[in-house]
């Protein structure tokens, strides 16, 4: 398969049992090992970690531990010719991030928090990735008045910047999010990542990673996100997905909804040569109805569907669009666009 020299990623999340809000799992569990011997067949050359994908029950351990198991799974990815391309620390789950991470009120969880991700930073130094991605899973509120924005906003500076001392060749990737699991969340858009970013002790460090699904969600268009963080050269990862409009995050496969703004995600992207800075990640989900041994299609049909899109964008008239363009013609670049993405001319 011809790849135009991207990479691309996902994380083991990304092989799931199913399970949603209202229902069990659907699927067996797949073992970390057993989904390792999976990237490779699906086409992929990176794995994304959460810091207890790597090393489970890492609260448990002490740092000395931790750094051990983290280079057993490096050996892994080596005998799997497979890259590490980032290390998430996961505040979203243990009974201190109940009321967010490094925006909880209480101040012993605040540190938690923060001891938590210097862990996940060792781990991915162990693991060879240079980069953290940090998705604020609960860094919001459920109401307004629970926390003070200022406050909170400084907080999450301030964990940047004690990450960033922590490591000096750490770079950092925030993944904005506007809701879910919270229900207002404090960095819901690209604007406000960038922002938080040029901000920190070191901006040079400090990037984002843009979400199909968590644009759209927040009523914006992914391609235009993708290009606002291009403009500043601030794209290191993307989640390319799919989503049907602003409801639960779901985690369909790209381009499954909408062809066409999948299509502009894969423009911009390749028009400001993505694969030159970072890994395509995608990250999709199997539909709840997806009989175990066809879980993986999800994955291996949204890498395919995105270098199909790739051609389509560098077999684009590039002169018949301009010349559209100056005329002001958009009624006709309308028709050019959806034929050439019926293959139709
Ligand atoms: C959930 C997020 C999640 C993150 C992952 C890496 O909505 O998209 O999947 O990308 O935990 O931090
Ligand atoms: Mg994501």
């Amino acid at each position: 398969m011809e790849k135009y020299g991207y990479r691309f990623s996902f994380g083991p999340w990304n092989i799931h049992e199913g399970a949603d809000p209202f229902g069990p799992t659907v699927r067996p569990s797949r073992t970390f090992d057993d989904k390792l011997a999976e990237y490779k067949k699906l086409g992929f050359d990176a794995v994304q970690f959460h810091d207890d994908d790597a090393v489970p029950s890492l609260d448990d351990l002490s740092p000395a531990q931790i750094r051990k198991a983290a280079r057993a799974v490096r050996k892994k990815l080596d005998d799997n010719g497979l890259l590490a391309e980032f290390v998430a620390p996961r505040l979203w789950e243990h009974p201190k991030t109940i009321d967010g991470a490094y925006t909880s009120n209480n101040p012993q969880d605040r540190a938690y928090a923060l001891d938590r991700s210097k862990k996940a930073v060792d781990i991915a130094q162990e693991l060879g990735a240079d980069l953290m991605v940090l998705w604020l899973a609960r860094e919001g509120t459920y109401l307004r008045e629970a926390k003070d924005v200022v406050r909170a906003t400084e907080q999450l500076l301030e964990a940047i910047n004690t990450l960033l001392d922590y490591d000096p060749k750490l770079r950092i990737a925030i993944e904005p999010k506007p809701n879910e699991p919270m229900d207002l969340a404090y960095i819901p858009t690209m604007g406000h990542a960038l922002a938080l970013g040029f901000q920190a002790n070191d901006p040079s460090r400090v990037g984002v990673l843009m979400e199909s699904a968590h644009s759209i969600l927040a009523g914006l268009d992914p391609s235009d996100e993708i290009g606002f963080a291009m403009a500043f050269g601030k794209l290191w990862s993307v989640h390319l997905n799919d989503q049907n409009g602003p409801k639960f995050d779901q985690d369909r496969s790209f381009a499954s909804v909408d062809l066409r703004r999948a299509f502009n995600q894969a423009r911009v992207l390749d028009e400001n040569r993505f694969w030159e800075v970072g890994i395509v990640g995608l990250d999709v989900k199997a539909i709840r109805t997806q009989p175990a041994e066809l879980a993986t299609r999800h994955l291996s049909n949204s890498l395919r569907m995105f270098l199909r899109l790739v051609e389509l964008v560098r077999s684009l008239d590039k002169k018949a669009m301009e010349e559209l363009v100056a005329a002001r013609d958009y009624e006709e670049l309308d028709w050019l666009i959806l034929n050439h993405l019926m293959g139709r001319s």
